[in-house]
């Protein structure tokens, strides 16, 4: 009922209207409307030119044909060939590029590339069609970013590289198709943007990126599971990506690894590897032996609590960045609290509020990453796209962060100075 109804309802007048009842009752508190982060966002976002918002209308008419009479707005073609209606079209992310020929992949300044592999799952299977969900759920999405001031679309040339052909019934021989494909997008000067698919692919996708960079490379592990144990059921599993990909440093001898023709990237210290939202009652036992032996860094809920999410983040920066050249994301959808993010593999409640996740991601954002990875989303235990829509929001605001803090995409080319 509204206010306006009141007088005509008996026992709820109250003589006079409300909205003069606290007439001249807030205290000054200094704050300009051209001083809020919404009018400085806003000024930051009329800079930014709308060039391929532009080209995108013109070639929606080319292709897909002029509106019937009726339709008053001309920039509606009569097949759907651009970003709208959100719900229409063939899904690429974000309804960028295809690049289907994957040798012009060096065209592009960034790749969404998928990784739909979920045989190393040790509970739920389904994130092999994590992709796929994020990628529909993604349509909703046409890169114009008012929180950060930045346009995507405009400032950033994005592709979908497609999915990489992995192999259900094989971990080994997806684990080198991963590596493969994520090197050769690496390699090409383009930011690889992996989107699983289970945990076991953190291991095959920083071997397709650290051996490229020239000193250690730092990652930031986002996740409720420590995965850093050395096999799982006798396999590589989705518990055991860390293991892999860290070496053992100085203070422990190898053991005896000949079937395995990796053990642990050189310039992959574990120090270095910064374990963030870890605990919860599942999967932890036999990793953590071997995170405290190797002396990563972890840090708990309980850490994220007491510091708050950014600075928990920027303490995560100052682990992961010393001594190294460049630092890779890993984000594990299940950092998120089940109650948000419930369709993933393990899922482990009193995670990271999806509010606190952004702010922790966009702080590490600021300082640059050499690549990133979103896993374990599994759309068959979704609710309302729910989870794919916050690991597309992982994305989102991780690519927008980059590009504010030229770190990626061509800032200064798509905006005019102020
Ligand atoms: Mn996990």
């Amino acid at each position: 009922m509204s206010d306006h109804d009141d007088d005509h309802h008996h026992g709820h007048s109250h003589g006079h209207p409300h909205a003069h009842s606290h007439q001249h009752a807030f205290q000054p508190h200094g704050v300009k409307r051209e001083d809020t982060h919404g009018a400085r966002t806003m000024e930051a976002l009329s800079r930014v030119s709308q060039h391929k918002q532009t080209e995108e209308t013109a070639r929606s008419l080319e292709f897909g044909l002029e509106a019937a009479g009726s339709v008053v707005d001309r920039n509606i073609s009569c097949f759907s060939r651009g970003h709208q209606p959100a719900f229409a079209g063939i899904n690429t992310f974000m309804k960028a590029p295809y690049c289907e020929d994957i040798r012009q992949i060096g065209k592009y300044e960034a790749a969404f590339v998928g990784a739909p592999f979920d045989s190393a799952t040790t509970y739920r299977p389904g994130t092999r069609f994590g992709p796929q969900a994020v990628r529909r759920i993604s349509a909703l999405y046409d890169g114009y970013w008012f929180d950060g001031g930045v346009d995507i679309y405009e400032e950033l040339d994005l592709c979908d590289a497609g999915d990489i052909f992995v192999i259900p019934g094989n971990i080994e021989k997806t684990f080198d198709q991963v590596t493969k494909a994520v090197s050769h997008i690496y390699t090409s000067g383009v930011f690889p943007i992996i989107c699983g698919g289970d945990h076991s692919l953190g291991f095959p996708n920083v071997r397709g990126i650290a051996p490229h960079i020239d000193g250690n490379v730092g990652i930031i592990h986002i996740d409720r599971h420590i995965d850093i144990q050395e096999k799982d059921m006798d396999e590589r599993m989705h518990t055991t990506p860390w293991f892999w990909t860290t070496h053992e440093g100085s203070a422990v001898s190898h053991r005896d690894h000949s079937h395995m023709h990796d053990v642990g990237l050189p310039n992959c210290h574990p120090k270095n590897l910064v374990q963030i939202g870890i605990g919860g009652w599942y999967g932890n036992r036999p990793g953590t032996a071997v995170a405290r032996r190797r002396g990563t860094s972890v840090m708990t809920m309980h850490d994220v609590e007491k510091h708050g999410p950014r600075k928990a983040a920027e303490i995560a920066l100052e682990m992961a960045w010393e001594g190294c050249k460049a630092v890779y994301l890993s984000f594990d959808i299940d950092s998120i609290d089940p109650g948000f993010a419930p369709g993933t593999g393990s899922p482990e409640p009193g995670g990271l509020l999806p509010r606190e996740a952004f702010e922790m991601i966009r702080t590490i954002a600021q300082e640059g990453l050499c690549g990133m990875e979103v896993v374990e989303v599994s759309p068959p235990y979704d609710v309302n796209d729910n989870t794919a829509q916050l690991a597309t929001r992982v994305i989102l605001d991780v690519l927008g962060t980059l590009i504010a803090n030229d770190k990626l995409g061509h800032r200064a080319k798509a905006t005019s100075k102020p």
